[in-house]
């Protein structure tokens, strides 16, 4: 079997929120865009990935469609740890973070998506089989900077069925607002998105110490400050998660040496796949840190990762940003129903991208 063709889309989805315009990287989003990953065989099988993303989707676009998908071409797809291998060495001169790495982790996902069909089992179960039919998720906020909206916002996820909620909040006083809001027991998570030095970040966490934070998530800058992250841990009870910004299992290895994090956040379409994804799991285990995978998606990355998160022992919940979309990729099924999604069951990642949706949403 041969790749015959690889193709990258881009998809653009109209959602609503229950504040404000808002959104991540220094603009605020109208619509949410996807980049899909279209991998062709040439005996017939169609694999979907997705490379991350958001308002670096050109950038990503160009480096799979000008240097990573001409490599791919003619190789044989189910080879995928080395082939997988081959391509992060030949292509480590173009950076081992960021779009050439986004990039290979969409053409990844793809790979494992044919795999699944090929073999006519759901992904999962090529990675050693799981025991749950569906996962908790937890609601992902946007960031509202107003303790009204955010308590607001917090209700609407809770009588949604969530009883799980992260906010992308950095001061006290919409966390005060999330926490009076829901009540105690109801776990909440603070995302500050890498802002702080170690010692504003300790501050942060005394101030909020009272509303019983369930994670404090990439608090100091640069991402990439382990140590940072460290003094911190030893600092506070706070629990510390970080990861989404790593690329690799060689960066985790790094962060978990640090002793930076209490959870690692591995994006499946940042860090390299699921192939790599799985790589990072092993040395959490390793390493005795937990693991809460970075999912903020719509797509085959999603999908990607309920198959990841559901064929581990101990990953809690998916992250699914709450907002509500004007349509789905997918037919039916990936849709949270009280607050758990159900664990794809069909052959590769479960499902394909609905026809009429790609039409109605594919930018041209
Ligand atoms: C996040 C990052 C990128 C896009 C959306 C959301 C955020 C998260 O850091 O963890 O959800
Ligand atoms: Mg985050």
């Amino acid at each position: 079997m041969k790749i015959s063709n690889i193709e990258t889309i881009v998809v653009r989805v109209p959602f609503k929120h229950g504040g404000p315009p808002s959104g991540f990287g220094g603009t605020v989003w109208s619509t949410l865009p996807y980049l899909l990953v279209k991998v062709d065989t040439d005996d017939g099988i169609t694999g979907w990935g997705e490379a991350f993303g958001y308002n670096c989707i050109p950038a990503t676009k160009a480096m799979i469609d000008s240097v990573i998908a001409p490599l791919f071409i003619g190789r044989d797809p189910t080879q995928i740890e080395p082939l997988m291998a081959e391509m992060f060495q030949t292509l480590h001169i173009f950076g081992r973070y960021g779009v050439t790495v986004f990039g290979l982790s969409g053409i990844d996902i793809a790979l494992w998506d044919i795999a699944g069909k090929r073999a006519g089992m759901p992904v999962y179960q090529l990675l050693g089989g799981s025991n749950r039919s569906d996962i908790k998720a937890y609601a992902s906020l946007l960031k509202y900077q107003d303790p009204e909206v955010t308590a607001k916002v917090t209700r609407d996820a809770l009588d949604e069925g969530y009883d799980y909620i992260k906010l992308h909040e950095c001061t006290v006083a919409p966390v005060r607002g999330a926490r009076e809001e829901a009540g105690d027991g109801v776990p909440i998570m603070v995302d500050v998105n890498c802002l702080w030095t170690p010692e504003e970040t300790i501050a942060f966490a005394n101030d909020v110490a009272p509303y019983d934070l369930h994670w404090l998530e990439e608090p100091v800058w640069p991402p990439e400050n382990f140590h940072g992250l460290a003094e911190v841990r030893m600092a506070t009870d706070t629990w510390i998660a970080a990861g989404e910004n790593a690329c690799t299992a060689w960066q985790f290895r790094e962060m978990f040496e640090a002793e930076a994090v209490t959870l690692a956040q591995p994006s499946v379409t940042k860090v390299g796949g699921i192939t790599e994804f799985r790589k990072v799991q092993t040395l959490a285990e390793v390493y005795n840190v937990g693991v809460a995978p970075h999912s903020p998606y719509f797509g085959p990355g999603f999908l990607a990762s309920m198959h990841l998160i559901a064929a581990s022992r101990n990953i809690a919940s998916v992250e699914r940003l709450y907002v509500e979309l004007e349509a789905s990729m997918f037919s039916a099924g990936t849709d949270p129903v009280a607050g758990r999604i159900p664990v794809p069951q069909g052959p590769g990642l479960g499902f394909d991208p609905d026809p009429d949706y790609l039409k109605t949403y594919r930018e041209t």
